[in-house]
């Protein structure tokens, strides 16, 4: 393990461009539940029911119970060893990218500043009729069916996150895409690659040659195509990858 630990070391510090790509598994240590594992929101939530437009409008109450204790449990979590990690990557690399699928801000809480939020984030909330964006992530805990706070309308809000069926933003991911193809070192943290268009992201990293080190205390569907399958919780893999 030390030996191959080395090895992605040496890849991260000859990349003159570096991707971190995160998923669930980063967050979990910070004690914010997965999606599918067996303890994983989707055992007791069905997607189907709370991740969908369908779903939202249907029962816009319930939907909005669920992102507000999930919001509540964001706010007084913490960022974790591997957040921090990150960060320092950020700091000894001048070209680099986060692009997480979590929308539960730790990245940014624990100082990183270049983060695409792909699926959006649990903070944020947007006005279904004229679009007006709310940022809540001082702390505000959204009523039991929000509306928009704008005067003369009377829309529904919604989290600002991404449901299956919904498009990413179209922007966000052909940037994310557009830095994969190009990088020549992509590091996945804790995500079981499963969910498209994002999963991708390692896969065009990997057609442009670049070192892929998946770090994952299981396999994922990134790991086939991994450098360095590097296998532990990312809270203590990660800082040893960056470690002076
Ligand atoms: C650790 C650890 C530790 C544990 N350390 N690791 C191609 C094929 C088939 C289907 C599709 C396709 N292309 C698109 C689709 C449909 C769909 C999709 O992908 N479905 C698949 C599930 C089959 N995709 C979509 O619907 C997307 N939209 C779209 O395609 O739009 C097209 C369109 C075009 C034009 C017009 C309109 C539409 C949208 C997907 C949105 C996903 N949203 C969610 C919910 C976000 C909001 C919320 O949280 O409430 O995003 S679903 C959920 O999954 C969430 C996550 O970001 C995402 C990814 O999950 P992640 O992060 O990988 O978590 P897990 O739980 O799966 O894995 C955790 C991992 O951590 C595991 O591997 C553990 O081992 C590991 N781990 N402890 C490190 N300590
Ligand atoms: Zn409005």
């Amino acid at each position: 393990m030390q030996d191959k630990i080395q090895k992605a070391r040496d890849a991260i510090a000859r990349a003159e461009k570096l991707l971190v790509f995160t998923g669930a598994g980063i967050s979990k240590e910070s004690g914010v539940p997965t999606f599918r594992e067996a303890d994983g929101l989707w055992e007791k939530f069905k997607a189907e029911d709370f991740a969908t437009l369908d779903a939202f409008k249907r029962n816009p109450r319930e939907v909005w119970k669920w992102y507000r204790e999930r919001r509540a449990l964001a706010l007084k979590v913490k960022p974790n060893p591997a957040h921090y990690a990150v960060v320092r990557l950020e700091e000894a690399h001048e070209d680099f990218l986060v692009a997480t699928q979590n929308i539960d801000n730790l990245h940014q809480r624990a100082g990183a500043k270049k983060v695409l939020e792909l699926h959006g984030n649990i903070m944020h909330s947007y006005c279904m009729k004229c679009g007006h964006l709310v940022d809540e992530s001082a702390g505000e805990l959204p009523g039991e069916v929000p509306s928009c706070p704008c005067e003369d309308c009377d829309g529904l809000m919604r989290p600002k996150v991404v449901w299956f069926g919904e498009q990413l933003d179209p922007h966000d991911l052909e940037r994310s895409f557009q830095f994969a193809s190009e990088c020549d070192c992509c590091i996945v943290i804790g995500t079981s690659g499963l969910v498209y268009p994002a999963a991708q992201i390692p896969f065009l990293a990997r057609r442009n040659d670049a070192t892929i080190i998946d770090v994952n205390p299981e396999p994922s569907a990134i790991t086939p195509i991994a450098d360095y399958f590097l296998a532990g919780p990312a809270g203590q893999i990660m800082p040893r990858l960056v470690e002076e």
